[in-house]
């Protein structure tokens, strides 16, 4: 029994995960429908304000099988929301259908849910059990839980340290760590984040693109700081035409290109929360990969204010260089990928 509801949860995440890049900042979510043991429908949540998994699961049942809902268990890696949003709540959905069994991971922590969508079920009847792979679950649905609570985007932090941990030369120029197939990773994690943070010095010595090129999908939204408006406007992520955010202490100045806005802040001791609850409400950016530098990845580290950081190491060595920032968690995973290695860390304070 636990077995097979293991096996379901599993398939749910497995679906919820092909809405990665386009659902943020709602969670990912997966939903399984079985009747005696057979999947008779599956969906999962494909972008953000369409319709939920569980809708999409029920609208995959065929006409041949929609007798069986009354009869059949709902697998959902998420609990069903119990709002209108968006969408109307999963939860009507479920008693309309007169679904009698709800299997779910783990708890939506939106303050309008919170075990709300559990409760509602089990008042009218439904069975619910809930825990199944809660760990996982909570994993997927981390990026949307993290930033409900804490009210700021989910932060995975991005470096490349060499093998004799450098992050980068001394000399201010730009020098490539990690292997080839390591920057399409990087394009991915680009894919699933809805934007990159950069630093003034990373802006100016690498005049990156910080676009996704290397894989499926979209491009996030850029964000560079540049507190005295220093950078150059040649750059590529101020002349490229692709939206950028320029965050910087200076008025924003007249005119210039559309595609670039200017969020004044000040640069003083309370910077990085202020610009992460901004981030989070006025700009709705769910999860925000920072890709350095050091001065922006270590102040982030040092206010806690970061959820995960991928860690490659790199076969190439420095003679001497910019130490590599140091994290208080311990790492989770270590993972062989080609000549590099990743080691990813989750923050535990
Ligand atoms: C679910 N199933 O597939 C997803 C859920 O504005 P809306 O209508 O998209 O609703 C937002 C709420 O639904 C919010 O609590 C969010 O965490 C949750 N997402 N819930 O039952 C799903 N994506
Ligand atoms: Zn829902």
């Amino acid at each position: 029994m636990e077995k097979e509801q293991k096996s379901f949860i599993k398939r749910c995440f497995d679906l919820a995960k092909l809405g990665a890049g386009s659902v943020s900042p709602n969670p990912m979510v997966g939903a399984v429908l079985v009747h005696d043991g057979r999947i008779i429908g599956e969906g999962f949540h494909q972008r953000y304000g369409g319709a939920h998994a569980e809708v999409n699961a029920v609208a995959s049942v065929l006409p041949i099988d929609r007798a069986l809902l009354p009869y059949s268990t709902l697998y959902v890696s998420l609990e069903p929301c119990c709002i209108f949003g968006k969408t109307p709540p999963c939860t009507n959905l479920i008693l309309q259908e007169k679904i009698p069994k709800v299997v779910i991971s783990c708890l939506d922590l939106s303050p309008e849910v919170r075990g709300r969508g559990v409760d509602i079920l089990r008042a009218q009847g439904v069975e619910v059990v809930s825990g199944i792979l809660e760990a996982e679950g909570q994993a997927l649905a981390a990026t949307r839980n993290i930033a409900v609570t804490q009210e700021r985007p989910y932060i995975v932090l991005k470096m490349a340290v060499t093998s004799n941990g450098f992050f980068a030369p001394l000399d201010g120029k730009q020098f490539w760590i990690t292997q080839a197939i390591s920057k399409r990773l990087v394009h991915r994690w680009r894919m699933e984040a809805d934007a990159i943070l950069v630093g003034t010095a990373t802006a100016l010595i690498d005049d990156p693109q910080l676009d996704n090129r290397h894989y499926f999908g979209k491009s996030p939204l850029r964000i560079v700081l540049d507190r005295d408006l220093k950078l150059p406007p040649h750059l590529k992520v101020l002349s490229d035409g692709h939206p950028t955010l320029v965050v910087t202490e200076q008025f924003s100045p007249e005119g210039g290109n559309s595609a670039v806005q200017y969020l004044q802040l000040n640069f003083d001791s309370s910077f990085w929360p202020i610009l992460m609850a901004k981030l989070w409400k006025e700009y709705k950016l769910g999860v925000v990969l920072v890709e350095g530098g050091a001065k922006v990845l270590e102040g982030l580290i040092a206010q806690n204010l970061w959820d995960e950081a991928r860690v490659f190491i790199g076969k190439t060595n420095l003679p001497g260089g910019i130490p590599a920032p140091t994290l208080p968690s311990p790492v989770q995973q270590s993972i062989r990928f080609g000549v590099d290695r990743l080691n990813v860390y989750k923050n535990d304070k």
